[in-house]
């Protein structure tokens, strides 16, 4: 390794006091791969330091806006002054599309109980229980859920009694979620409140036999920009069957239903992984890691599908579908490789798609030169294998962890133990398993945890890369530096960028920000007068 490691860390850790510097580079990594298949280990999933301004979000985020969210039909509640409901509006590009105009789709209404300096001081119980049987007068739904901002947890409001109360009073489905902003050090904590509700309130409700010979959930995908649709069309052409997304395009019946699919794909590992280890406990489903940003990685994921049935008449369909859909992308692959093909890029962002859309820039010959999640764990990083080593700190004792048993009615192996063996002894099919993002990424390639600003512009600086990839916060103001920056969260307005459809899109958009020169030509007025100041003095 060369001297220049080191360097890179202290020059991006130099300006911190000690301490700190100290610990942000515990969460600053270059890749390697060691020989037994395990990389450098990296800090992750801890508090963000104060004063440093991070790119993360808060639990109440990660519960209500990312995993339950993007269901058309469970209404969601926000208890809490009206900011949180308001700024968590419409927000996340999930779309839905419900099946036909007669059926719920909540998802453009944001309901909030606008606490009042009188409920901080009071108690918002009551005016909680008087805002569900508004919103239960309103729109009849079947399920409604709650969610507690930073205030419920402060003054103790008790939302999970109250969903006991008004569940009997009203007859549906009501539950409430502890995710109070502060309840974790990121939205990740959220992400487990999530899959803990869903788990215990609304998974396993309806056993009735779904229809289709080859059934699947598809965990972790959210339909941001249209995501959820590409793979839908693609599952459909390929005869499997849907029974519901976590939570994509969802909606409640699939999710009540959803233990009697026969297969669990897990897309985003982060959010929703709880769900499909507690899932296969519980009724026998097993799950695998899929992926379907980047064309390659869908066709890998499809085949996994057949790979799991094991049917030929399936794996002959996946085939065609596969073949019929590279036929455009290699072409656009081409086109664009020959404009982009060497240039440069970062990603930083969320929980799994710093690490999913590194493929679709490694598809157009493009090279990645730092990435690192948001609020990703160590298995994200460094893979499932590391599970075992990850010692539980006081802020994730802070989670509920539920314990799971199968169930004594309901549990029915989808596979013998010969059969699981035989699938997890080929290695592509990465059973109950992630491998994690620096296992994939190439030696030398720099890996950040929960970046901060200050980072961002020394790595900016130091590397020029071709495009930045971020979110909305960051975006400006790495347009200002005169790199575009491709949001990877919400997309700016494009979309969709999963399958190979997906692909293709994303190979043309990215050609052209790299080919519009636009911000390479802004100066800001500081530095024309540096300029002048400059100019003047050399004369
Ligand atoms: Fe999973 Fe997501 Fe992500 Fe995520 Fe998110 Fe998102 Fe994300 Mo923004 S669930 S971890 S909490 S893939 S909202 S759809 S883009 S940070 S990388």
């Amino acid at each position: 390794m060369s001297n220049e490691i080191p360097e890179i860390v202290s020059q991006l850790v130099e300006i911190y006091p000690k301490k700190v510097a100290q610990r942000r580079s515990e969460q600053i990594v270059i890749n390697a791969h060691n020989e037994d298949g395990s990389v450098p280990a990296i800090r992750a999933n801890v508090r963000t330091l104060p004063g440093i301004i991070t790119q993360r979000g808060c639990t109440y985020a990660g519960c209500k806006g990312v995993v339950i969210g993007p269901s058309r039909d469970i209404l969601s509640i926000t208890h809490g002054p009206i900011g949180c409901g308001f700024y968590s509006w419409l927000t996340r590009r999930n779309q839905t599309r419900p099946p036909t105009d007669d059926d719920p789709n909540y998802i453009n209404y944001s309901l909030s109980t606008d606490m009042q300096e009188q409920q901080i001081v009071f108690g918002g119980e009551k005016k909680l229980k008087e805002a569900i049987r508004e919103a239960f007068q309103l729109f009849k739904p079947k399920a409604i859920a709650i969610f507690s901002t930073c205030p419920v947890g402060l003054i103790g409001d008790d939302v999970h009694s109250v969903a006991r109360d008004m569940k009997a009073e009203l007859g549906i489905n009501i539950f409430g979620f502890s995710c109070e902003g502060y309840r974790g050090v990121s939205q990740s904590a959220g992400h487990h409140i999530a899959n803990n509700g869903l788990f215990k309130s609304v998974i396993g409700i309806d056993d009735s036999v779904p229809e289709g010979k080859y059934k699947v959930n598809l965990l972790g995908e959210y339909n941001i920009g249209g995501d959820a649709f590409v793979i839908e069309d693609l599952f459909k052409r390929c005869g499997v069957t849907i029974v519901s997304t976590f939570s994509g395009n969802s909606d409640y019946k699939g999710m009540c239903n959803s233990h009697m699919a026969d297969l669990n794909l897990v897309m985003c590992h982060r959010s929703i992984n709880y769900v499909a280890e507690m899932m296969e406990t519980k009724f026998g489903i097993p799950w695998i890691k899929a992926n379907f940003v980047g064309a390659d990685s869908s066709a890998k994921s499809l085949r996994k599908v057949g790979e799991y049935f094991d049917d030929q008449e399936l794996k002959d369909r996946i085939e065609k579908v596969i073949a019929e859909e590279m036929v455009a992308v290699e072409e656009a692959r081409k086109d664009v490789r020959s404009r982009c093909e060497g240039k440069t890029t970062m990603l930083f962002v969320g929980g799994s798609r710093a690490h999913h859309y590194q493929d679709l820039f490694r598809e157009i010959g493009m090279k990645v030169l730092a990435a690192g999640y948001e609020f990703g764990h160590r298995d994200d990083y460094e893979g499932r294998r590391v599970l075992p080593t990850i010692k539980t700190d006081a802020d994730s004792r802070n989670i509920e962890q539920l314990t799971v048993t199968p169930d004594p009615k309901r549990f029915h192996a989808r596979k013998s133990p010969e059969e699981l063996a035989k699938l997890a002894a080929n290695l592509e099919m990465e059973l109950r398993n992630y491998v994690g993002m620096m296992p994939e990424m190439e030696e030398g390639e720099l890996v950040i945890d929960d970046i901060s600003e200050h980072e961002t512009e020394m790595l900016i600086d130091k590397y020029k890369p071709d495009i930045f990839c971020a979110g909305i916060k960051e975006k400006f103001a790495v347009q200002k530096m005169g790199i575009p920056c491709k949001q990877l969260h919400s997309y700016d307005y494009g979309g969709p960028y999963t399958g190979f459809k997906g692909a293709i899109n994303f190979y043309y958009e990215i050609d052209r920000m790299l080919g519009i020169k636009v911000w390479s030509y802004l100066r800001a007025p500081w530095q024309e007068k540096a300029e002048e100041v400059q100019t003047a003095a050399a004369d």
